[in-house]
C-alpha cells in the first residue's frame, strides 16, 4: 500500500471498529446459522422490551431502525496458540484504537481452570466492542505433551504479509487510509477470524479431549484460530433465555409465556431512568428526565408475552429443526435483581464439521464442539469493596450449586430463589450502591445547580444531590469476569476446568502477558476511578465549591492515574456525554 499523501483523511478508528464488528457478524452468521436466528430472537426480545418500556416512560420510543442501530455491540473471543501471533493481534486491534484491558489468569479459578491466560482488547473510553483474547499455556502441559503441542502450532502462519504490511504502515502512519482500512477488515474476516473448519493432529486432539484439556485442543489442532462466539446485548436477559429455549424447543409455550411474563412484570416495575441510561446510550439525561412514569398493567405485559410467542414460532425464528446441544442450565453473574457488572448465558456449543488433515496428505472427516452462542446484558461496574462483596456472593450461589447441581433443571423456580438470596447482601438501586461505594457512578451539575454557582455552603455530595443541584448516573461495566467465563468454558463443553499436567503449576503474571503484548495493560478499575473522580472534580469546580471539598487531593490522584494509564482526559468526556 501506499502511504497516505499529504491531506489524505486517515480512517477514524472507531468508525473502523464499527465496520469490523459488522463485517464480523455477517461472517459469523454466514458460518453459524443458528448464530443469525439467535439474533432476530433478540431482536424480536428487545421489541417487546422497549414495547413495555414505552408504556412505561410516556415520551419514550424507539423504532426498528433505532433499535438496530443500538443494538449493533459485540463481545467477541478468540483463542491463540502462539505468543508471536498473540503480539500481531494486539497490534492489529491497536489499528482499531483498542487497546489491551485487564488480566485474565483462567490457569487459577480453582476447579474451572484452563490452560488459559488473557485480556481484552477495546477502547478505553466508552467501548462499543471488545474481543476476550486468550493464550494457550503451553507449559501447563507435561514435557512430551508441550512439545507436541509446540510442535502442531509451530508451522502455521496465520498472519498474511499483506495484513501484517498494513498493520506496520497504520503504526508508522498514525493510521489507515479508508482503502488500505477496508483492506486489513477484509483480512479480518477472511483470514484471521475466519472458521476454516481444517484440523490436524488427529492423536493429538484426541488424546487432548479425552485428557479434559478441549480448549487446548481447539486451539493447537486446527491450521488458524477462529472467532469462538460473538455476543450481542439484550434489554432483558431473563426474557431472552425463555425465548431461546422456546425456540430451541426445550420448555413450551406455557412455560415461556409465564417466564417471559414474571421477568417483563419485574421489569416494568423496577426499570428507573437509570436502566434507561445503562441500555440506551442515545438517550440524555434532560431527555430521560421529561419522561412520564406510569403503571405497566398486567394485561399490557400479557399482549406484549403473547405477541413475541407467535413471533418465535415462526418459520425464520424457530431453531427446533437445527441441529444443536441445548441451552446453558443457567446464568452466569449477579442475581437478576442486583444491577452489577455482567450477566452472561448461552446455547452450548454446537457440533461442526471438520476435516483432518493427515501426515500423508489424506483427509478424513469428523466434529469439533467448539463455537457457542453467548448473550449478554450489561450493568455498572464494582469499586474494589463492590467486586468483593459480589465475590462473597457468587462464591456463596457456586457452593448452593455445587450442592445441588441438577436444581436449576428440576426446579428452575427453587434455584431462581436462592439465587437471589446469595445475593440479597447487595442493595439493589444505584443511589444506594453509589452511597455504599459499591459501584462507580458520574456526576453533573443541574441545570439548577448551575443557576445556583457561588451562592452553595456544602460540597457534600449527597446533600448536594438531595438539593437537586447536582445529578447522577452509574458508570457500565465493560469488563469480562473470570468465574462468569470459566463457567462459560466448561458448561459449553460439557466439561469441567482441568489440572495442570506440568510438574509444578506455573505462575503466570499481568507482566508476562505485558511481554508479549509489548505493551501496558490498562488497569480498567483504575480508569472507572478517575472517571468518577473527574466527574466529581468537574462538577464541585463548576458549582464553585472546591474549596470546600474534603477529599480534592485524593480526587486528583485519581484522575491523574487514570488519565495517564488511558492516555486521555476526562473530564471533557464525562460532560460531553452527560
Ligand atoms: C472466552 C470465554 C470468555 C466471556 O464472555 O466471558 C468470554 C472463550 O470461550 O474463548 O468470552
Ligand atoms: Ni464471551
Amino acid at each position: 500500500m501506499n502511504a497516505p499523501m499529504a491531506g489524505t483523511r486517515l480512517a477514524d478508528p472507531i468508525e473502523m471498529q464499527n465496520r469490523l464488528f459488522g463485517e464480523l457478524s455477517r461472517m459469523f452468521g454466514a458460518e453459524v446459522p443458528m448464530y443469525d436466528r439467535s439474533l432476530l430472537v433478540n431482536a424480536a426480545c428487545n421489541r417487546a422490551v422497549a414495547d413495555v418500556l414505552a408504556i412505561r416512560f410516556p415520551g419514550f420510543a424507539i423504532d426498528d431502525a433505532e433499535l438496530e442501530r443500538t443494538s449493533g455491540e459485540r463481545h467477541g473471543a478468540i483463542r491463540i496458540g502462539r505468543p508471536d501471533e498473540y503480539r500481531w493481534i494486539a497490534r492489529f486491534f491497536a489499528c482499531f484504537g483498542m487497546r489491551p484491558h485487564n488480566f485474565y489468569d483462567m490457569s487459577s479459578v480453582g476447579a474451572k481452570s484452563q490452560p488459559i491466560i488473557a485480556t481484552a482488547f477495546r477502547s478505553t473510553i466508552g467501548p462499543e466492542h471488545r474481543v476476550f483474547t486468550s493464550l494457550l499455556l503451553t507449559d501447563y502441559f507435561d514435557a512430551a505433551t508441550k512439545a507436541r503441542i509446540d510442535a502442531a502450532l509451530a508451522d502455521r502462519s496465520v498472519f498474511s504479509e499483506d495484513a501484517k504490511t498494513l498493520v506496520a504502515a497504520s503504526e508508522r502512519d498514525g493510521g489507515l487510509s479508508w482503502s488500505d482500512a477496508e483492506r486489513l477488515i477484509r483480512e479480518g474476516v477472511e483470514r484471521i477470524f475466519k472458521w476454516a473448519g481444517r484440523a490436524r493432529e488427529r492423536d493429538l486432539y484426541d488424546e487432548l479431549c479425552a485428557g479434559g484439556f478441549k480448549i487446548a485442543a481447539d486451539i493447537a489442532c486446527f491450521d488458524s484460530h477462529h472467532l469462538n462466539h460473538l455476543t450481542p446485548n439484550t434489554l432483558c436477559m431473563d426474557v431472552y433465555t425463555a425465548a431461546m429455549r422456546h425456540a430451541m424447543g426445550d420448555i413450551d409455550r406455557a412455560e415461556f409465556s409465564r417466564r417471559a411474563s414474571d421477568a417483563l412484570a419485574w421489569l416494568s416495575a423496577h426499570a428507573d431512568a437509570s436502566y434507561l441510561r445503562l441500555h440506551f446510550k442515545h438517550l440524555g439525561w434532560s431527555e430521560i428526565e421529561g419522561f412520564g412514569a406510569v403503571v405497566v398493567t398486567r394485561d399490557a405485559v400479557h399482549g406484549t408475552v403473547e405477541a413475541l410467542a407467535d413471533r418465535l414460532v415462526a418459520e425464520d425464528l424457530s431453531m427446533a429443526k437445527l441441529p444443536h446441544n441445548g441451552f446453558k442450565d443457567s446464568t452466569e453473574g449477579p442475581s437478576y435483581d442486583t444491577p452489577l457488572l455482567l450477566r452472561q448465558d448461552a446455547y452450548k456449543a454446537l457440533t461442526e464439521p471438520v476435516v483432518f488433515a493427515d501426515a500423508d496428505g489424506g483427509e478424513a472427516p469428523s466434529t469439533h464442539t467448539a463455537r457457542f452462542g453467548e448473550i449478554e446484558q450489561r450493568f455498572y461496574a464494582t469499586t474494589t469493596r463492590g467486586r468483593a462483596l459480589y465475590d462473597q456472593c457468587l462464591a456463596a450461589a457456586e457452593a448452593v450449586k455445587a450442592q445441588q447441581p441438577d436444581l436449576a433443571t428440576r426446579d428452575y423456580d427453587a434455584y431462581v430463589e436462592s439465587y437471589l438470596s446469595c445475593f440479597k447482601a447487595f442493595p439493589k438501586t444505584l443511589r444506594e450502591l453509589l452511597e455504599n461505594g459499591l459501584v462507580f457512578g458520574r456526576y453533573e451539575p443541574t441545570p439548577a445547580g448551575l443557576a445556583a454557582a457561588g451562592t452553595l455552603d456544602t460540597a457534600d455530595l449527597w446533600t448536594l444531590v438531595d438539593r437537586g443541584i447536582i445529578r447522577y448516573d452509574g458508570l457500565r461495566y465493560e469488563d469480562f469476569l473470570p468465574v462468569s467465563a470459566a463457567g462459560i468454558f466448561a458448561s459449553n463443553l460439557n466439561q469441567y476446568g482441568t489440572s495442570f499436567t506440568a510438574e509444578t503449576k506455573p505462575d503466570y503474571t499481568r507482566a508476562d502477558l505485558e511481554e508479549i503484548i509489548g505493551k501496558p495493560i490498562v488497569d480498567a478499575g483504575d480508569v472507572y476511578a478517575g472517571i468518577e473522580a473527574a466527574s466529581l472534580v468537574d462538577a464541585f469546580e463548576r458549582l464553585d465549591v472546591s474549596d470546600m471539598v474534603e477529599n480534592a487531593s485524593e480526587l486528583a490522584d485519581r484522575v491523574a492515574k487514570a488519565e495517564s494509564e488511558a492516555g486521555a482526559t476526562f473530564a471533557r468526556w464525562a460532560t460531553a456525554h452527560a
